[in-house]
């Protein structure tokens, strides 16, 4: 059955939220209480007693309601859903079967998270993206801990404390939260080149990532995967977002963190409260045993791709989000993943971060969530049977029937017998090891730089501008002269166009002297410019209107875009309703000053000459049509609403030629008309703009906003 999975832990939760629904309040002991807001005390205005079993209860578990955030990704937001794959094609080369039969639909709980912020702090900080899948086989759990960067800041697990420190806010002051831009960590790369690559990634549009639902994500390592002979075929996992990767531009991503600190998470929500369920593809690379030695770069290197052109992504099945969890503690929080829950048909490589993380996951949860029996609690329950002989311990939930935990027994009959292969048990790869007991860095590690060059090289121009001007504001954050300058020693390495567009920004003197040479190579799947799908779904669209708009226009712009997928929100100068030009009244869904344009893809003024006239003379709305255009969106106006477009400093806006036309320049939407619908084309166009998510040829750098 295709969905027996699903049901199953569906059930398991279901039960768990039975005992939660009694409706009267009692006791932890079942007690029912009459009264919870005042202790009982002696005499009215007398001391409150010892005896008060009810205040003390209550007052004592809220007292121990934290637990240690997670020290690293401990900002997060989670959701349910299922993994299906296509058809069987991989199945020559694991036994897997969640990855190899397609009629078998497996349940999943992905967690999105930042790295660096505590677990208050704002979704749009630019940082790197957890991309963490739990997915509950039938063969057991399996978790896929990725990110959404391909690539990592270290090659060794050893280094992780010394990275996450530097990283981390400085310990004197705790400051900066939630942020690169500080001296220690810029300390930390510019003498740990081989973080180089992955700095790249972190100072491009990828760390400011539109929507969880517009993002990439990657296994990082190279995995195993084992076929039924237990021959292994070296793997590199990959998330693909069905509605492209997309990114916020930085001046956007700094005002959210005011307007909305939680973007990323409400987006997630909405979408999937929508019935707009985030959707991924997964995809393999997959290299033969006997190509390891093939390429210039190591594959048991985590700062390294596989570039696509090389080995293509196959698709093998797809993700989709479509359940909300219910309680976010008992789930996002207290879901444990780690990197060594693999079941038959996947396994390991000796990449040294990889090692590290099959010993810390296990151990950070061990303290995060109290004890060794955190398995037990639902989110992390596998649907698969489970039969230890561990016993005992904090949090203890099973009641173990019984005389026997050990194992062999003849006392109960042997159970839990051990499993055959055959019957499913997992077995370890067989790789022959050799060699002396070392403390170095292997030599197949030490090119640092070919392929955060590839990364520059990939970019498109507006990304590279979006690069320098990452570095220039993280390193304009540093204190310390000697540091900058040693980044941008080590920039030169990569380009000497990127060192000495940085340099320029922070007050370095440029590189001089015989430069590094480039290698000229590129790798396209590395641009965002070609993740572009052209669909406007699920995109939120603002329309601006005040007494006096074109009701009809409005309600055309509703239809049209929703049709398309896409949401259109009507901000007006209060909520409730605004007056109409025919007499029909417009819902206003927020007050514009609630918002801002940087909450939204696009904006769109109809006409109306009284509407136009009060937006024009409003602060607010200037404001918005300006940003928006700033940040590159689509703007578009009807008839009047032109106006607004020009007070806003809009330098496209022109006035259609004849009474019914549309022009479109550079993301630039207008239209005129006598009345009745829009002239066609207008919606066409913005949406054409839309789905380009943005206009990046438009030059805004001279606009403030
Ligand atoms: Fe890690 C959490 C991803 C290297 C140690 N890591 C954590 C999470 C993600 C990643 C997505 C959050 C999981 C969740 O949502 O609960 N980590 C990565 C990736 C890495 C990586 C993609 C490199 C390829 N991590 C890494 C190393 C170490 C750790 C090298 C230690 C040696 N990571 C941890 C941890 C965390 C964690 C301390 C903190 C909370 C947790 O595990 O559950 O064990």
């Amino acid at each position: 059955m295709v969905t027996d999975d699903h049901n199953a832990k569906q059930r398991q939760l279901d039960e768990v939220r039975k005992d939660l629904t009694d409706t009267h309040l009692t006791t932890q002991q079942g007690v029912r209480i009459d009264h919870t807001d005042d202790a009982l005390t002696a005499g009215e205005r007398g001391p409150t007693l010892l005896e008060d079993f009810h205040a003390r209860e209550k007052i004592t578990h809220f007292d121990h309601e934290r637990i240690p955030e997670r020290v690293v990704h401990a900002r997060g937001a989670g959701a349910y859903g299922y993994f299906q794959p296509y058809d069987g094609w991989l199945a020559d080369r694991t036994v897997a079967r969640f990855l190899t039969d397609p009629g078998e639909r497996t349940p999943v709980f992905v967690r999105f998270s930042t790295v660096a912020g505590s677990r208050g702090s704002a979704d749009t900080v630019r940082d790197v993206r957890g991309f963490a899948t739990k997915f509950y086989t039938k063969q057991g759990n399996y978790d896929l801990v990725g990110n959404n960067m391909p690539v990592f800041f270290i090659q060794d697990g050893i280094k992780f404390p010394d990275f996450v420190h530097a990283v981390k806010p400085e310990p004197d002051n705790e400051m900066p939260q939630a942020a690169s831009a500080h001296d220690t960590f810029w300390d930390f790369v510019a003498l740990q080149p081989e973080t180089l690559h992955m700095v790249m990634w972190l100072m491009s549009d990828r760390a400011l990532p539109r929507s969880f639902r517009m993002m990439q994500g990657f296994g990082v390592h190279t995995f195993r995967l084992i076929n039924a002979e237990g021959r292994a075929t070296f793997v590199k996992f990959h998330w693909k977002p069905v509605l492209g990767s997309h990114s916020l531009v930085w001046d956007e991503c700094q005002k959210i963190a005011g307007k909305d600190p939680d973007y990323n998470r409400r987006d997630l929500w909405e979408s999937i409260e929508a019935g707009q369920y985030p959707e991924y593809e997964l995809g393999v690379q997959l290299v033969e045993e006997s190509q390891e030695f093939d390429f210039d770069f190591d594959l048991l290197d985590a700062t390294k791709i596989i570039p696509e052109e090389l080995v293509p992504v196959r698709p093998v099945g797809k993700l989709v989000l479509d359940r909300n969890p219910d309680n976010f503690f008992a789930e996002t929080e207290q879901i444990a993943f780690h990197t060594a829950n693999v079941v038959p048909g996947i396994d390991f490589t000796n990449d040294p971060l990889l090692q590290a993380r099959n010993f810390s996951y296990l151990d950070t949860q061990l303290i995060r969530l109290g004890g060794p029996n955190f398995a037990q609690l639902p989110v992390n329950r596998p649907v698969a049977d489970v039969a230890t002989n561990q016993r005992d311990g904090y949090g203890q939930q099973c009641v173990h029937k019984g005389r026997t935990s050990y194992s062999e027994n003849t006392l109960a009959g042997g159970c839990p017998m051990l499993a055959g292969v055959d019957e499913g048990a997992f077995s370890h790869y067989q790789e022959k090891v050799e060699g002396r007991t070392i403390r170095k860095r292997s030599e197949s590690f030490k090119d640092f730089y070919s392929q955060a060059t590839l990364f520059w090289n990939s970019m498109a121009p507006w990304e590279k501008e979006h690069i320098v001007a990452a570095f220039r504001f993280e390193l304009g954050k540093v204190d310390h002269q000697h540091v900058r300058d040693s980044v941008v020693q080590q920039l030169d390495h990569i380009d000497r166009e990127l060192a000495t567009a940085v340099a320029e920004g922070v007050g370095v003197s440029p590189p001089t002297g015989s430069p590094t040479p480039n290698h000229g190579r590129s790798s396209p799947a590395l641009s965002l410019a070609n993740s572009v799908t052209g669909t406007i779904a699920t995109r939120r669209v603002a329309v601006l209107v005040a007494d006096g708009v074109d009701a009809t226009e409005v309600a055309q712009i509703q239809r049209e875009l929703s049709e398309r997928g896409a949401l259109a929100e009507i901000l007006g100068p209060h909520d409730g309703r605004v007056r109409g030009t025919d007499g029909h009244e417009v819902s206003v869904d927020r007050a514009i000053n609630t918002m801002g344009s940087v909450l939204y893809d696009g904006v769109i003024v109809p006409g109306g000459a009284d509407s136009a006239r009060e937006l024009s003379a409003d602060g607010y709305a200037i404001h918005f049509v300006a940003e928006a255009y700033k940040h590159q969106k689509p703007v578009a106006a009807s008839d009047e609403g032109m106006e607004l477009l020009q007070r806003a400093g809009v330098a496209e806006a022109r006035q259609p030629d004849g009474v019914n036309g549309v022009v479109a320049e550079l993301g630039v939407v207008t239209a005129a008309h006598t009345g009745g619908a829009l002239p066609d084309g207008f919606i066409e166009e913005f949406a054409a703009a839309l789905g380009k998510h943005r206009v990046w040829e438009r030059d805004t750098s001279a606009v403030p906003a």
